[in-house]
């Protein structure tokens, strides 16, 4: 597989500094070299260069930063769509606000393929406020918002090309999510899952069936890693731990089934703030977990899905 590793040092979408050192910490951790190791050609395409912001009009909701989230929405979804037209793509960020680039810019390229196109949105957060609904004025809050033509972007957010099918996301690991996100969810037709489904059914059933779908679409696969998807114990390296996360086998177990799946064309890994981090074990454990999305298996055995 041919990997493009694109950096993203944005972290304006979130209020604690130093997410933006992410991309560097994950490629110091040994990300490049994992993914060489096994097998995979990386090229490393560096970072994205800070856009002007965009002359974006004020917005009566008390919002942080929302010229620059906007103009890096512009430019990294530029980025996503000049990249993907072959290889896959690894955003490393950075705030999730970075992810309304990255998707957007790849359901953009996967229309004009013609292709359907699938996200898994792996998060304690739904990430669904508007920008009127945000009630912290953090943009990391609401990019699968805008990204799936939810109304209050127009003016403020660049245009989407190709709004997402929400049918065709999936959101794995939910434990925080606002009132105004459960009206949003309860309003759509995301499939979301939150830990107490997981709990109780476990990772395989509720992301097999996923897969499936993808599989009989014969889509492509975006897979929207937030880091805090984990359970804080393991990723104290994030801005925004929720508790009772994911467990690190079951976050395993996610990325070696989308391994085997072979479905996967692009991949976000965000949130992580190296300043918050432990020995680096953050870092680390979010390589190992992309590790086995690219074919690390414990024992070698081979299981096709
Ligand atoms: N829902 C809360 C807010 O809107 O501020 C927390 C958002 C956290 C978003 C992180 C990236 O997942
Ligand atoms: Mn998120
Ligand atoms: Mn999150
Ligand atoms: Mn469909």
């Amino acid at each position: 597989m041919s990997c493009k590793l694109i950096s993203v040092p944005f972290e304006l979408g979130q209020p604690v500094a130093g997410c933006a050192l992410g991309p560097e910490a994950l490629k110091n951790a040994g990300l490049g070299e994992a993914l060489q190791d096994l097998g995979h050609d990386v090229d490393d395409l560096g970072a994205i260069p800070a856009p002007e912001p965009r002359a974006v009009p004020d917005h009566p909701n008390r919002l942080k930063h929302l010229r620059e989230v906007s103009a890096w929405i512009e430019a990294i979804a530029a980025k996503a769509y000049e990249a993907s037209a072959d290889g896959l793509p690894i955003f490393l960020g950075g705030d999730h606000s970075i992810s309304a680039g990255s998707v957007s810019g790849l359901a953009r390229r996967a229309a004009e393929q013609g292709k359907p196109f699938f996200v898994l949105w792996m998060d304690a957060h739904s990430d669904l406020h508007t920008l009127n609904t945000t009630t912290s004025g953090n943009l990391h809050g609401v990019p699968l918002a805008y990204l799936a033509g939810m109304p209050g972007f127009d003016g403020y957010f660049p245009p989407l090309a190709a709004p997402l099918v929400q049918e065709h996301v999936c959101i794995l690991g939910l434990r925080s999510v606002d009132k105004a996100e459960k009206d949003a969810l309860a309003a759509s037709q995301f499939r979301a899952y939150d830990m107490s489904d997981i709990d109780r059914r476990g990772v395989a059933p509720l992301l097999e069936s996923f897969l499936q779908e993808v599989r009989d679409a014969d889509g492509l696969l975006h897979v929207s890693f937030d880091i805090d998807f984990l359970d804080p114990s393991l990723v104290p390296g994030v801005g925004t731990p929720v508790q009772g996360g994911a467990t690190f086998r079951e976050a395993h177990l996610a990325m070696e089934m989308l391994h085997e799946s072979g479905l996967v064309t692009s991949l976000d890994v965000v949130e992580l703030n190296p300043t918050l981090d432990e020995n680096g074990r953050t870092a680390a454990l979010a390589n190992e977990l992309v590790s086995s999305l690219f074919g690390k298996t414990i024992t070698g055995k081979k299981r096709v899905a």
